[in-house]
């Protein structure tokens, strides 16, 4: 082997040797990176199932409080806190209107807010309703209008096996076009045309 030759053998030794020193650079690096890629995976990983976790968590709580209906709230607010003008007696909710109108309007509002006029089928039912309406005249759910003289409650209560407080003299189909019944003097009940505009009641269950 002569000199020249050598060296080219040198020369080419040492560009493999500097190749193979790049080449296992990048290899370090790429694993560097991969293994910073795997990492940022899992912790994604791991904190999207803890917020999963923790919303789950809440919509249960939210969930428990919307069943657990009771305690203070219900205290504040027995017919439901967006219902603050309802009345609570007797595991019903009762609305007293501000407003005057025939007794098939009224009817109407009533069930317009998921509840209907009021049934007074006890005497304490009619002691709370007439502590409140004073002597002022309100529509309850009692008519005649499908046949003369034979009224019903506007739920299908009984009439004829429930409790009344009609005033002396009345239902007397005053100039025989008295159908629908109201509160008057003194929590009494009478009847009158059912155009008359009155108050009236409306009365629904407590909302669970
Ligand atoms: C449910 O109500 C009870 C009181 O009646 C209360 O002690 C409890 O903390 C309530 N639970 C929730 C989830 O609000
Ligand atoms: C019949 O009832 C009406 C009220 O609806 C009353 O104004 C009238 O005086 C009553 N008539 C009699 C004879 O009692
Ligand atoms: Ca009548
Ligand atoms: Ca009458």
């Amino acid at each position: 082997m002569d000199e020249e030759h050598l060296h080219d053998e040198l020369h080419v030794f040492k560009d493999r040797n500097f190749f193979q020193q790049k080449l296992r650079s990048f290899f370090t690096v790429y694993l560097l990176l991969a293994l910073s890629f795997l990492l940022s995976i899992t912790l994604f990983a791991v904190s999207l199932s803890r917020v999963s976790a923790l919303s789950s968590k809440l919509h249960e709580v939210h969930l428990q409080r919307k069943q657990n209906y009771s305690g203070t709230d219900f205290l504040l607010f027995p017919c439901g806190p967006g219902s603050r003008e309802w009345e609570y007696f007797d595991r019903k909710c009762y609305y007293f209107s501000l407003r005057r109108t025939s007794w098939h309007k009224a009817k109407a509002h009533c069930e317009e807010m998921h509840s209907q006029l009021a049934v007074i089928d006890s005497y304490a039912k009619q002691n709370f309703v007439m502590f409140r309406t004073r002597n002022e005249r309100f529509w309850i759910g009692l008519t005649d209008e499908n046949s003369e003289g034979e009224w019903e409650w506007i739920d299908g209560t009984d009439y004829k096996a429930t409790f009344t407080f009609w005033k002396e003299g009345e239902p007397n189909n005053s100039g025989s076009n008295e159908d629908c019944a109201h509160l008057w003097n003194l929590g009494q009940w009478n009847d009158v045309y059912c155009t008359y505009e009155c108050f009236y009641i409306c009365e629904k269950p407590v909302p669970t």
